[in-house]
Parts: C-alpha cells; sequence; structure tokens
C-alpha cells in the first residue's frame, strides 16, 4: 500500500492503557510468516491473548524476551498432545503440528530483551476466523522457539490491519512497521520500560 507514513508514533511519554506486560507460551500458528513472508512470529496463547483485551486490531510495538520452558508438565504433556493435533489435521488450516524445542537453543539469546512489533487481529489478506495475536521480534535467532516462554510489553499502537493487493506489499508495510518501532523505542521514556520486558 502506498502511502505516507511517519516513522514516530505515539507521545513521547509512554501513556494509559501502556505499558501492559504479559506472559504466554510460543504455540504454533499457520505456518506463513517465516515461510512466506520472512517475518517469523511467534503466536501467543488464546488466554494470555485475551487478557490483554485489546479491542483495536492492528499492529503494536514494544519489548520482549524469551526464556526456555523449565515447566516439566509442559514437556511431558507435549508427548501426550500430539494424537490429538494429528487428528485435527484434517480440518482445513488448522494450526500446523509443529515440534516444540520449548527454547532449548536459545543459547545467550535467553532472556535478552528485543523489540518487537505485534500483529492483532483477522490478518484480512489471509481471512483468518479468530482474532490472534502474534509476535514478531526484531532479531534474529538461530532457531525457533516453539514451546519456549514469551515476555513482552506493549507501549504503543502503529496502525490498523489492512488487506493488501499483493505478499509483497505486506512485507514491505511490515518491514515499515520494524523501521517505525525501533524508532519510536529509541525515546528515553520508551527506553525505561525494556526491564519489564525481562
Ligand atoms: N496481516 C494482514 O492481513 N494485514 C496486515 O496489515 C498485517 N500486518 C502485520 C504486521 C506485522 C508487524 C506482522 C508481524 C504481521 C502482520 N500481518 C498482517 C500478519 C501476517 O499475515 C501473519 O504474520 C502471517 O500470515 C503469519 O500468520
Ligand atoms: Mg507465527
Amino acid at each position: 500500500m502506498t502511502r505516507e507514513r511517519p516513522l514516530i508514533v505515539g507521545p513521547e511519554q509512554v501513556a494509559a492503557p501502556y505499558p501492559m506486560t504479559v506472559e504466554s507460551k510460543v504455540v504454533a500458528g499457520y505456518g506463513r510468516g517465516s515461510a512466506e513472508l520472512n517475518c517469523p512470529t511467534a503466536n501467543i496463547e488464546q488466554a494470555a491473548f485475551d487478557q490483554l483485551q485489546l479491542e483495536t486490531t492492528g499492529v503494536y510495538y514494544g519489548w520482549a524476551s524469551v526464556h526456555v520452558n523449565r515447566n516439566v508438565s509442559d514437556r511431558k504433556e507435549a508427548v501426550s498432545t500430539k494424537a490429538d493435533e494429528d487428528q485435527e489435521q484434517d480440518q482445513v488450516k488448522v494450526r500446523r503440528h509443529t515440534q516444540q524445542n520449548f527454547g532449548d537453543e536459545l543459547g545467550s539469546d535467553e532472556g535478552v530483551v528485543f523489540p518487537m512489533v505485534m500483529s492483532v487481529g483477522y490478518n484480512p489478506f489471509y481471512g483468518n476466523k479468530k482474532k490472534t495475536g502474534e509476535i514478531h521480534i526484531i532479531h534474529k535467532y538461530s532457531s525457533p522457539f516453539y514451546g519456549a516462554h514469551i515476555k513482552f510489553t506493549i507501549l504503543g499502537y502503529i496502525r490498523p490491519e489492512y488487506d493488501y493487493v499483493s505478499k509483497e506489499a505486506l512485507m514491505e508495510d511490515i518491514q515499515m512497521d520494524i523501521r517505525v518501532a525501533l524508532q519510536s523505542l529509541e525515546r528515553q521514556d520508551y527506553q525505561k520500560f525494556k526491564k519489564l520486558a525481562q
């Protein structure tokens, strides 16, 4: 979509309802993020997402960090739910089954806070039925981290979600969102909230 976009959004000082901080397990999405858009996203559990009560769909920004999930029962459960997920494969557009590594390969990236952009809504370009939240962390991780723990703090809103004429147009807008988030987070007051996401 060709239109003018500001590089910095929101007030100089973080203002209500922000900051909003939530923790979630990283769950599998539709598998399009890295495969099609060159923009991997960590999908948020429904319960964690609902906690945020984000009425307004669109793109938000803030800080996020990923931690190894050391919860033993989560790891045991993963084995027993695999069968259920396999059965769901018959339906259309179900969430893919993905191998969870629980963040075991994070190495020195564990617990490091990076800037993030978060997409909230129905992804009109793909026409999802369910309102979801997914986070793209602006950092190149060496491995996926399904089943890991993500902690994130939302500090502001960038734009509504749009439909696009092409995948390339969507990708271009996401690249712009990333630039906007990075610039907007440079402000002193926004830096102060980095520690909330750790
Ligand atoms: N999908 C849309 O259909 N419209 C959007 O405006 C849109 N904006 C996004 C912005 C960001 C920063 C991110 C990470 C994703 C966005 N998406 C959008 C979602 C995208 O379609 C989704 O990540 C992939 O389909 C994987 O589920
Ligand atoms: Mg995803």
